[in-house]
């Protein structure tokens, strides 16, 4: 029966039932026990299924990210110039989300018990970490650089603290399959495409017990956060409120400040028009919190629409819906932060400015379906030695707010292929309608 509503209102309604659910157990006199006995257990099911699948998803969507570049002297020109804005725009969100998190603080708004709560409540998985991140603090600002290149490919791979090792062997496997002869190297970009699919396969499986997972997460979050102080529990949803309101803010920032002003300055496009011409897309990934899902329809509003060629088109836009995620990497940043907020964690400079490059690492290795960003968001909190566990904090709102982050990912995508088409002189007044003959203009 579930399987007939969308995703995202599955989501929706377990989100509202955990709530409900968790609120009943603490204002009456059930025992905490039978939620944290028997409800909990489904949320750490879920979060583990997401930290399980982190490691191949992104050694899989990166291969095939740094792969799909083709023959790199053939697109040196496009691939710099789209790698590079990628990056610009990227590294601009994360630094927005930041400047916001830091600003409005939504995880300081808790009470200091709550905080302590929740520390000991990640005890088990903090105790080290904590250790860990002051130790991180005392360390040499260059060791975190140190710290990515793995020892032991497998072992790095097996072990959770080590995903930025995993990403920088992808990377450098992606690179490596440019280099070798293409008949080699071909079969093994086919084998990771292959595998590619059958991990976005897997997390499509795990999403399907989102609703229950995040049923299970809200409810017992709610019953553990309250403990003897049920008023403690609505705190953390009045900051998980303010989190959201943060997250989306910086991300309407990207829409409606960030893209026109790019837009203006290296094309003649009008950004209402391209607004316009890019709305399906953008629809299509609010509904579908698919990157993935959406990239055809991307593809051809900027084709149809804007006037964009197919071979710039069918280089940027992919590799975009791989690699560039404005949106996810500027959740990333917020996310990691108002975790460590509420977790009673203060970040040093060092640490927001690793956050920077994890977030971006995180962003180009989460693949275009829903809940990448929150998976890949483990790497971010490793390296600032922040309790992955922590996710559990957020990931109630999680699925609403992907579905937000998703439409800047399309959006940013379709800005970034504007650009590069503009600065080829394929738009040189401005976009060109090119409506496909067989569809009526709509
Ligand atoms: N849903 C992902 C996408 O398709 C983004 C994310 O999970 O952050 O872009």
């Amino acid at each position: 029966m579930l399987k007939k509503i969308p995703l995202h209102t599955q989501i929706i309604i377990g989100l509202i039932l955990g709530l409900v659910f968790g609120l009943v157990v603490i204002k009456t006199s059930l025992p905490n026990s039978f939620t944290l006995d028997y409800i909990k257990p489904i949320g750490t099911i879920f979060i583990n299924s997401l930290k399980m699948i982190a490691v191949p998803l992104v050694l899989a969507s990166l291969v095939v990210g740094v792969s799909n570049l083709g023959d790199i002297s053939k697109l040196s020109r496009i691939g710099g110039k789209t790698i590079g804005t990628y990056l610009v725009t990227t590294v601009l969100a994360i630094s927005i989300g930041l400047i916001l998190v830091n600003v409005f603080k939504p995880g300081k708004s808790l009470p200091i018990e709550t905080r302590e709560n929740l520390m000991k409540l990640y005890e088990g998985d903090a105790g080290s970490r904590v250790g860990q991140a002051a130790e991180l603090q005392e360390q040499s600002p260059l060791q975190p650089l140190v710290d990515i290149v793995p020892e032991n490919v497998f072992l790095a791979a097996s072990n959770n603290g080590a995903m930025l090792q995993v990403v920088f062997f992808a990377i450098l496997i992606g690179i490596a399959l440019l280099q070798i002869p293409k008949e080699k190297g071909t079969p093994v970009i086919a084998f990771f495409d292959g595998l590619n699919d059958v991990i976005i396969q897997i997390v499509n499986y795990i999403m399907l017990i989102a609703p229950y997972g995040v049923f299970a997460l809200m409810a017992s979050l709610i019953v553990e956060i309250a403990g003897e102080n049920p008023d403690s529990a609505v705190e953390l949803l009045l900051a998980l409120l303010k989190y959201s309101a943060v997250v989306v803010g910086g991300l309407f920032t990207m829409i409606l400040l960030v893209y026109p002003l790019i837009l203006k300055a290296f094309t003649k496009v009008p950004y209402l028009d391209f607004f316009k011409a890019i709305r399906p897309a953008q629809l299509l990934a609010f509904s579908t919190s698919s990157s993935s899902a959406t990239l055809p329809v991307t593809m051809k509003q900027v084709e149809e629409e804007l006037g964009v060629s197919e071979e710039v088109s069918s280089f940027v836009l992919p590799l975009g819906a791989t690699v560039n995620m404005d949106g996810t990497s500027l959740y990333q940043g917020v996310a990691a932060v108002f975790i460590a907020q509420a977790l009673g964690m203060d970040l040093s400079l060092t640490q927001q400015l690793m956050i920077v490059l994890t977030a971006t690492l995180a962003s180009i290795g989460s693949a275009g379906v829903p809940g990448a960003g929150l998976i890949m968001l483990i790497i971010v909190l490793e390296s600032i030695g922040v309790p992955a566990a922590g996710i559990a904090l957020i990931i109630a709102p999680d699925r609403i707010l992907d579905m937000f982050r998703t439409v800047v990912n399309v959006t940013g995508d379709a800005t970034v292929c504007t650009i590069v088409a503009s600065t080829e002189g394929e738009l040189p007044d401005g976009l060109i309608r090119k409506s496909n003959p067989l569809t009526p203009n709509e």
